[in-house]
């Protein structure tokens, strides 16, 4: 019972801090993946890509996705990629902010709508606080231990002196105390 409950402790704490500045991967085009007859401008017109996301590309082998210059991409110049993927599943890391461009390069299919551009944005704030709304701060079955272990609480009060000091040391905290937590059993 009592093991049952620092797992799950443990869970949401560590999942809290790896949310915050967890990277999106957008599959692109949805469903319909990388495809003809999709307008990829539409696609990405509702989203906001940020550097540490991805681009996850799925289509069918009569395709590709090439990496190009936005000359290129508006012009639907195929053979002068700067990087070019055939292999069904390519997923592309947004590592740089500006504008990012793809086509495929089989012939036609640019023009054909099969375009991409995605404008990303820096990161922003890392060490953003979480959202108290990701914390459960009123759970009342969390961990009724005789143990020396401290309960993992992050918000509010806390007898851990590290709570209180920088945030980047707490989720290595959790997953230490975790760790000791299953050892023990
Ligand atoms: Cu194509």
């Amino acid at each position: 019972m009592a093991t049952y409950g620092v797992v799950v402790v443990c869970l949401m704490v560590i999942s809290s801090h790896v949310s915050l500045g967890s990277a999106k991967d957008y599959t692109v085009g949805d469903s319909a993946g990388w495809a003809l007859s999709v307008d990829y401008t539409k696609w990405a017109s509702d989203k906001t890509f940020k550097v540490g996301d991805s681009l996850v590309f799925n289509y069918d082998t009569s395709h590709t996705v090439d990496l190009v210059s936005s000359t290129d991409y508006t012009t639907c110049t195929i053979g002068n990629s700067i990087a070019s993927y055939n292999s069904g599943t390519t997923t592309i890391a947004l590592n740089t902010t500006g504008s990012h461009y793809f086509i495929c390069g089989i012939m036609g299919h640019c023009s054909g709508g099969m375009k991409l551009t995605v404008d990303v944005t820096s990161d922003g704030s890392p060490s953003a606080a979480p959202t108290p709304s990701a914390i459960p701060a009123d759970s009342p079955t969390t961990t009724p231990l005789g143990t020396a272990l401290p309960p993992p609480t992050v918000a509010g009060t806390s007898n851990i002196p590290v709570d209180s000091s920088s945030a980047a040391i707490s989720p290595l905290v959790a997953i230490v105390f975790c760790l000791v937590a299953l050892i023990l059993g």
